[in-house]
């Protein structure tokens, strides 16, 4: 027993329509050294679904001191008026901090109240990075999801839109930035010399997009001309002297303003656009509408300091959070568990942005290995919900791979299914059906259904929104010489989980063509039945648990390239042997395809290779149809495909293959060890060929898809020879650091190195720490790579950092997910055999937990996963979430991950309170 009680379980099916809503807010914000008063003016308005409401219920999260308030050290409400009369809590109005409520009971013909609420918040001692809060200089603002509660009582739920006015007054000496929603319309000094601005913003938005900045920021400016010719000014503000790390981001958030208008006829709908770069903030970045605030990472994108890595994710999170003015903010959800309707089509139009200006085979091959890597996992983990959960413990946990990449992937494959055409016939529909309105994602999949006739909405399809899990799929193939006939033959079946003991089928498109391995060319595809329609891509619609789809005129040597483009997630099984997936590697037209089928081959290696650590106690030599398999790949490649060739299936798909379960982390270490080893020493002369082309000291830095595609080659061999620690390896990862004129090469020297232990490891570390120790984001980069350290020495590495180091500052939560967060992926220390690095993660996470419960049960979820391992493991993982659990006074968000992966503790569950 934990003596934890569970979070309450939150049910879609409890969801009720506003029973009061509003249509205007009128805030204030009075700035004070060591506090800010907050005045919420508001006319609530019965709804008919409010008719028998007996009470206002507010949401707030506010601790109530009526006592002492001057030195309260917490935030706290001062003053409730409604209709003009000042309430007294318990005899007008009740508070309950726990179920987060204001309660304001009513008399009948209660029906518009005017309610004024003054609060005052304490935003420095705010490390939770939601509602208002101090980020350095910076004071900013964090809704989404709850956070709104945490400013003033409000109805904090996305079905409530409303417009907003803003004034907010500061001492001229905190900077002269002040910042909200909409449109500037006033600004000017007091009486008192106090400075003051206010804001309007037209646009009903429900509150989570509620946004307000103040604080001693430069910025820079630049102007975009919409398609209808209206003027939009666009600014990105930064801390002081670092400006100029924003240029590039500008770039890409013209670049998005265009895509949006070009791709789907979306126009940006105010005059100013503002984007503000934050060093301490949760997750990424947020669309508040008009002011979008970002962690600095995703702002800066300098080559000094930052990697081409960063450079993408600059122009994606940009890119992202732009394009949610739309799909989000001018069509919003009804509630969290739609969560997914925002972020999936989000994802699914970043991604298009990103194919769009760069690589498109090489982005699918990122989002699928990124897919394969954190979703699958999460898919089978114990903590597993659908796209649409019908029940969640805690809404920030729903925040994740499945609800934003998963969710791409199902508006992917409906693109696939449909055409290009039809999805923007449908996506017309969508935006003017619902512009302005709080749906389901029901409302969107209904639009897919309307345009063509097709049944998404009312169909097989919705088994993708509603069940957790990936169908495994099973394709044999039968041919008959004589009548030139192929038949493929599908299976599907997923496996159970805690929550939906029974899965149906699901609804997958396969798109495919044929490949002639003779010939090395693209067969015309004639499916039997369906005789008369001949193409080289076709997409079967497989639905059943088993299904059959015949192919007439094909030759012998004839090969399925199936599922391409990865055209639907899920696992894939077929008969193909390790020369036909080489013969696609050479001449399928799908260069997903190519790039697969090399990791089919490859992984399939790694499987053998653990079973036979398992059994032998050690690896076996690898079977040089593999090593030849990735020569000639490489060699057919472009540089940037040869590096995403040269790359081996991450540890979350390789759990994976091995079935997810009983895994022995020890025997995956070694395999993947001395299979990465031989694959090395067998390419060894290729890599440093490869080296001394790509490598060149002296360029200067561009960023473009040519210059990232040769370093990312270049660093990708790099790293592998130093793997395999080879003094040459050592020599050029040294020089190219001392040399490096940009980071991606800096940080690639310091990977390198860190494969190395002893004084020039250490002393490259030490340098990068001297340089840059003031810059926050760069140091986190410093973070994580000591906590990736392959070494024993790992963990000792960590302690140290994050218990003496000064320059790891406890109290920016993102600093524990750069460190902990890290530690918890490296592979080989998390899972050592004493499970000391199981005891770190878990003393991680309960210090994290302390500055910002969503990143520290972001941070506990490798540890939740212990049902992968063997019994042996399992129990020391046990053991720590035990101890985490038994912690007093630990977070809700973190209770209900750690609860829910302890199955066994028959907690006492609290009753479920009804959705709003
Ligand atoms: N929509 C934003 C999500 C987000 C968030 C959610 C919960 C807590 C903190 C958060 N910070 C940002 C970002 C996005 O997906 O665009
Ligand atoms: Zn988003």
């Amino acid at each position: 027993m934990t003596g934890q009680t569970a979070p309450k379980t939150l049910r879609l099916a409890d969801y009720r329509k506003p029973e009061f809503t509003t249509s205007h807010v009128d805030l204030n914000f009075d700035i004070q050294d060591s506090h800010t008063n907050v005045t919420s003016r508001v006319t609530y308005m019965r709804t008919v679904d409010g008719a028998d409401a007996k009470s206002l219920v507010l949401s707030a999260q506010n601790p109530n001191v009526p006592e002492g308030e001057a030195n309260s050290t917490e935030p706290y409400i001062q003053q409730v008026i409604v209709n003009g009369k000042t309430l007294v809590e318990g005899a007008d109005y009740t508070f309950d901090n726990a179920e987060q409520t204001l309660s304001i009971p009513l008399a009948d013909g209660d029906n518009v109240l005017d309610v004024e609420i003054r609060t005052v918040l304490k935003p420095e001692k705010n490390t939770e990075l939601s509602g208002l809060y101090k980020a350095g200089p910076v004071l900013c603002t964090q809704c989404e999801s709850e956070g709104f509660r945490r400013i003033t009582p409000f109805l904090d739920r996305p079905d409530v839109m409303a417009t907003y006015d803003v004034r907010i007054e500061s001492d001229p000496k905190i900077g002269h930035a002040m910042l909200a929603n909409g449109n500037p319309v006033s600004s000017g000094t007091t009486l008192e010399g106090r400075q003051f601005s206010t804001w309007n913003d037209p646009h009903p938005k429900p509150c989570y997009l509620f946004a307000t900045v103040s604080g001693d920021l430069e910025f820079i400016e630049d102007k975009f001309t919409t398609m209808s010719g209206r003027d939009v000014t666009l600014r990105i503000y930064t801390e002081q002297g670092q400006k100029e790390r924003a240029r590039f981001a500008m770039e890409s958030l013209i670049k998005s303003m265009k895509w949006d208008e070009e791709v789907y006829g979306r126009e940006y709908d105010l005059d100013l656009f503002n984007i503000v770069a934050v060093s301490n903030f949760t997750f990424g970045a947020m669309e508040n509408k008009s002011l979008n605030i970002f962690a600095a990472k995703y702002v800066f994108a300098d080559p000094e300091t930052e990697t081409d890595d960063n450079f993408h994710g600059v122009d994606r999170v940009v890119a992202h959070e732009y394009f949610h003015n739309w799909t989000g903010n001018r069509v919003t959800l009804e509630n969290w568990f739609h969560i997914a309707l925002k972020e999936g089509f989000t994802v699914f139009r970043d991604q298009e942005y990103s194919a769009d200006h760069g690589d498109r085979d090489l982005e699918r091959i990122q989002q699928v290995a990124s897919l394969r890597a954190r979703q699958f996992p999460a898919d089978d983990s114990v903590l597993a919900f659908p796209v649409l959960p019908k029940e969640v413990e805690s809404v920030t946990n729903i925040y994740g791979a499945t609800t934003y990449d998963k969710a791409a992937e199902l508006l992917r494959m409906i693109r696939t299914m449909i055409g290009e055409t039809h999805f923007r016939k449908a996506t017309d529909l969508y935006f003017d059906r619902h512009d302005g309105q709080a749906v389901r994602i029901e409302n969107l999949v209904q639009c897919f259904e309307d345009t063509t006739g097709f049944p998404f909405r009312s169909g097989q399809f919705m088994n993708w929104y509603h069940q957790s899990g990936r169908p495994r799929v099973a394709v044999t193939s039968e041919y008959d010489p004589i009548t030139r006939e192929l038949t493929l033959n599908f299976s599907q079946s997923t496996p159970p989980s805690k929550d939906q003991p029974k899965k149906e089928p699901f609804l997958i498109p396969v798109r495919m063509g044929l490949v002639d391995l003779k010939t090395g060319q693209e067969l015309d595809i004639e499916i039997k039945g369906q005789e008369g329609f001949v193409a080289k891509e076709r997409v079967l619609h497989f639905s059943g648990e088993t299904q059959s789809f015949t192919f007439k005129n094909v030759p012998e040597t004839a090969v399925p390239s199936l599922f391409r483009g990865f055209s639907a997630p899920v696992d894939v099984k077929t008969d193909l042997s390790n020369d036909q997936l080489i013969g696609l590697m050479k001449y399928d037209t799908d260069g997903f395809n190519k790039w697969d089928a090399v990791q089919k081959v490859v992984m399939d290696e790694l499987v053998r290779q653990v079973r036979h650590v398992e059994t032998t106690g050690a690896a076996d030599a690898v079977r040089p149809a593999v090593l030849d398999a990735l020569k000639t790949a490489v060699q057919r490649q472009s540089p940037a495909l040869a590096a995403e060739f040269l790359a081996l299936p991450g540890i979350g798909a390789i759990e994976t293959a091995l079935g997810g379960k009983n895994i022995n982390s020890g025997a995956v270490t070694t395999a993947l060890g001395a299979v990465q080893g031989q694959i090395t020493k067998a390419l060894r002369l290729d890599l440093v060929k490869i080296y001394k082309a790509t490598h060149d000291a002296k360029a200067p830095y561009v960023y473009n898809t040519e210059a990232v595609g040769k370093r990312s080659l270049k660093n990708k061999a790099l790293s592998m020879l130093a793997g395999q620690r080879m003094t040459d390896a050592l020599i050029n990862a040294v020089e190219q650091y001392k040399t490096a004129n940009n980071m991606t090469d800096r940080m690639g020297a310091l990977s390198a190195l860190n494969r190395y232990d002893g004084t020039l490891r250490d002393q490259a570390f030490d340098a990068f720490k001297t340089r840059y120790s003031a810059d926050i984001p760069t140091m986190q980069k410093w973070f994580t790579l000591q906590a990736q350290r392959p070494s024993d020495k790992a963990i000792a590495t960590v302690r140290h950092i994050m218990d003496k180091d000064p320059v790891f500052d406890k109290n920016i939560a993102h600093n524990w997910y750069a460190l902990i967060g890290a530690f918890a992926a490296n592979y080989s220390q998390f899972h050592r055999k004493d499970g000391a690095g199981y005891k770190l993660v878990a003393d991680g996470v309960l210090k994290a937990d302390k500055i910002n419960s969503s990143i520290a049960a972001k941070m506990s979820e490798t540890l939740c996963n212990w049902q992968k391992y063997t019994p042996d493991q399992a129990e020391r993982m046990i053991s720590e979430l035990k101890r985490i659990a038994q912690t007093p006074g630990i977070s809700n968000n973190l209770k209900a991950n750690v609860l829910k992966a302890l199955p066994q503790v028959a907690a006492p569950k609290a009753a479920a309170p009804s959705v709003k």
